[in-house]
Parts: structure tokens; C-alpha cells; sequence
């Protein structure tokens, strides 16, 4: 145990639609999970998170009139990238990746199961309001800092280590065991807020 027991490894949305095939193929998505499987050894809290969309979800395009996959529509809550259909509950791009090392998870949170509104958080959904109930599950343990890997470093990543910031947790991203969507300036946009937020970015 390298890691302090007050730290708990976040392992965020490594399902077989983010990996290559995947109906939101993140390029190279695949590419973390050797990292992934070999540092859960080294936390003695290891947390997981599942997008789970119901197939009416509204960040779906096919679930709006004209809606493009990858344009930006408003919500009642806010900007909203439109995704083409992934992570429909029960369906195998919903899985977690065959090759995940699932066992070692003290918790699997899910999240985006309210057809109203996204979820990219772990903490919140996308109205940054409504909690998912994982900030109180930490604190309870006893975790001051978070550790955060996966798919995808500009999206759910990103949205969760910022909370996580916010929330007065300390975190680190490893960006190794992450891969990026880098839709129009994403990438860049989620390491420079990332920042702002004092989260470290660590390789
Ligand atoms: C994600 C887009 C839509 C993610 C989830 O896990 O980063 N991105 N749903
Ligand atoms: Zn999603």
C-alpha cells in the first residue's frame, strides 16, 4: 500500500463503449487498463463509476429532432453536448471493459439514469446541484484526497475531479491512465480548469 488509507482510488467509466469499437470509442481507451488493473493494489478504497443511461436519455442525439451527434443544445440546466447513443443500461457497451479488473471496487457508482439530465460528474449531475451521494460515502470513510483515473479526461474526468476540488478533496488526475475525446479544445479546456482548481495533473 503505497497510498495513504485516507485516499481513494477513482476509477471512472472504463465501459466498452469509451474503448475502441465502442459506439463512443475514445481513441486508445483501451490503452489504460494494464495501468488501471496495477494500481488498484496500491489504494485501500477503490471506487468505480458506470455511466448508465436510460434509452430515452436526453443527451442522446437520436433522441431529438435534427439532433447531430457532437453539436451542443441548451438544457434547462445548462450547455449539453449531444453523444450519440452509449451506456444504455444492460447492453453490453454498458459493461465495464472485459479486461477491467472489477473484483477489487468497494463501490460502483452509477450515474446519467435520469433521462432529464447528464450526469459527467461523479459527485453531480450536470445541473451541478443534485449529488449522486459519493461525497457523502467518502467523507464517511474517512478520505481527504482521490486519485482519479480513466475515459474521458475532458469530460467525465474532468467534471469529477473538479467537484471532487471543490468539494475541499485533494486530487490528482493521472493522466496516463487517461484518454481523452478532445472535441473542439476539450482537452485543453478540462486541463487549464483542472488546474484552476489546483487539482495535479500527474503523468
Ligand atoms: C462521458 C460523454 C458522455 C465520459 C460520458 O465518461 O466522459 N462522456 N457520457
Ligand atoms: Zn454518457
Amino acid at each position: 500500500m503505497e497510498y495513504p488509507d485516507t485516499t481513494a482510488l477513482i476509477v471512472i467509466d472504463v465501459q466498452n463503449d469509451f474503448c475502441p469499437s465502442g459506439a463512443l470509442a475514445v481513441d486508445d481507451g483501451d490503452g489504460i487498463l494494464a495501468r488501471i488493473n496495477a494500481l488498484t493494489d496500491h489504494f485501500a478504497i477503490r471506487v468505480f463509476t458506470q455511466d448508465w443511461h436510460p434509452a430515452d436519455h436526453s443527451s442522446f442525439a437520436d433522441n431529438h429532432r435534427n439532433g447531430e451527434a457532437y453539436s451542443t443544445i441548451q438544457m434547462p440546466y445548462g450547455a449539453q453536448v449531444l453523444w450519440p447513443r452509449h451506456c444504455v443500461q444492460g447492453t453490453k457497451g454498458a459493461e465495464f471493459h472485459t479486461r477491467l479488473a472489477t473484483d477489487p471496487a468497494d463501490l460502483i457508482i452509477r450515474k446519467g439514469f435520469r433521462a432529464a439530465i447528464d450526469s459527467y460528474s461523479a459527485f453531480f449531475e450536470n445541473d451541478h446541484k443534485t449529488p449522486t451521494g459519493l461525497a457523502g460515502y467518502l467523507r464517511e470513510r474517512g478520505v481527504t484526497d482521490l486519485v482519479m483515473v480513466g475515459l474521458a479526461t475532458d469530460f467525465c474526468v474532468r467534471f469529477s475531479a473538479v467537484d471532487g476540488a471543490k468539494l475541499g478533496f485533494g486530487v490528482t488526475v493521472l493522466e496516463g491512465a487517461c484518454r481523452a475525446i478532445d472535441l473542439d479544445g476539450s482537452l485543453a479546456a478540462a486541463r487549464q480548469e483542472m488546474l484552476d482548481y489546483s487539482v495535479i495533473l500527474a503523468a
